[in-house]
């Protein structure tokens, strides 16, 4: 039932970054139309907008208009989208299909897919731009909150470290540090980026930007799950490390970490202790 609730942001979400590149094809039309029919691809194929529905849920929490965080939660699954469309070029894992579909490569080639990342990640920040422009002091804020999240210290390094665990086998450790990069920076901005907006007490911040690093982690963690389920199951998996009964314990402690700091808030988010009761039960 609160899935049903939750539809509406999807669908928001959606809809938003759909106007948002429709406005470059009517009103700049220098902007190819191969290249905003890529990006769009990958915008609209399927996503779960786990990230942006958390930055949603916290609007809601705050009880926020909602297009004081929308364009925050539009910006972060277009970093999200650009990291899929390039970690899927030849040159990284060289897949054929994402969300059961043909990846932006395989519809539109190499040098467009490249090219339509690239564009997802200057535009996102065009768009935070675009709608804290009036309010500059949280505009920067959440320029440096996404830019630090998906950068070099963050959601890249990860995907470094990543690369390189495919030469030198990591241990459990190594592999948690990778994945709190490369998957759980983004969520936890998410999270840390829409309470800001929201003008939420510091306290709530802190708290909010700590589950988020748990809620990403455990992302992660079921991630591997499902995939060892598959028998899409490399070294770097937590399965083929700890085995299946100690990944699945492992969840069952992050995810009952990311609990913890919502007991912290200033007020209950039933539908933020729900997402992580989601994240535990997802089947894909
Ligand atoms: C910039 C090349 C490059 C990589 C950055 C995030 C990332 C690193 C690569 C994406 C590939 C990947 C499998 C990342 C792990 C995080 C993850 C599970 C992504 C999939 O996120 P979902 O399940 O995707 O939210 P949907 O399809 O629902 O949008």
């Amino acid at each position: 039932m609160w899935e049903q609730d939750l539809q509406k942001w999807v669908l928001s979400v959606g809809d938003f970054v759909s106007t948002h590149f429709d406005i470059y094809r009517s009103e700049f039309l220098e902007v190819p139309t191969a290249l905003l029919d890529s990006v769009l691809y990958s915008l609209n194929t399927g996503g779960k907008r786990f990230r942006p529905l958390l930055s949603m849920i916290v609007a809601e929490h705050y009880e926020a208009d909602p297009m004081r965080v929308l364009p925050w939660a539009a910006a972060v699954e277009m970093i999200h989208t650009y990291s899929l469309i390039h970690d899927d070029l030849p040159c990284m894992d060289n897949d054929d299909l994402r969300r059961g579909k043909p990846t932006n490569h395989k519809v539109y080639g190499e040098p467009l897919a490249l090219l339509a990342g690239d564009a997802l990640l200057t535009e996102a920040f065009s768009m935070l731009f675009k709608f804290y422009q009036t309010e500059p002091g949280l505009g920067m804020q959440l320029v440096e909150k996404l830019s630090t999240a998906s950068g070099l210290q963050g959601m890249i390094a990860g995907q470094v470290l990543d690369m390189q665990a495919d030469h030198t086998p990591v241990d459990e450790q190594a592999l948690m540090k990778i994945h709190k990069l490369k998957t759980g920076q983004l969520i936890r901005v998410a999270l840390e980026g829409a309470a800001i907006a929201c003008g939420a007490v510091q306290n709530d911040v802190l708290s909010l930007k700590f589950y988020g690093e748990s809620l990403g982690l455990a992302f992660q963690i079921r991630d591997d799950l499902l995939d060892s389920a598959e028998g899409d199951e490399d070294s770097k998996n937590f399965v083929s490390l700890i085995g299946k009964k100690e990944t699945v314990a492992l969840l069952d402690e992050v995810s009952r970490k990311a609990k913890t700091y919502l007991n912290k808030l200033q007020n209950p988010s039933v539908k933020l202790l729900q997402m992580v009761d989601y994240n535990l039960n997802r089947t894909k």
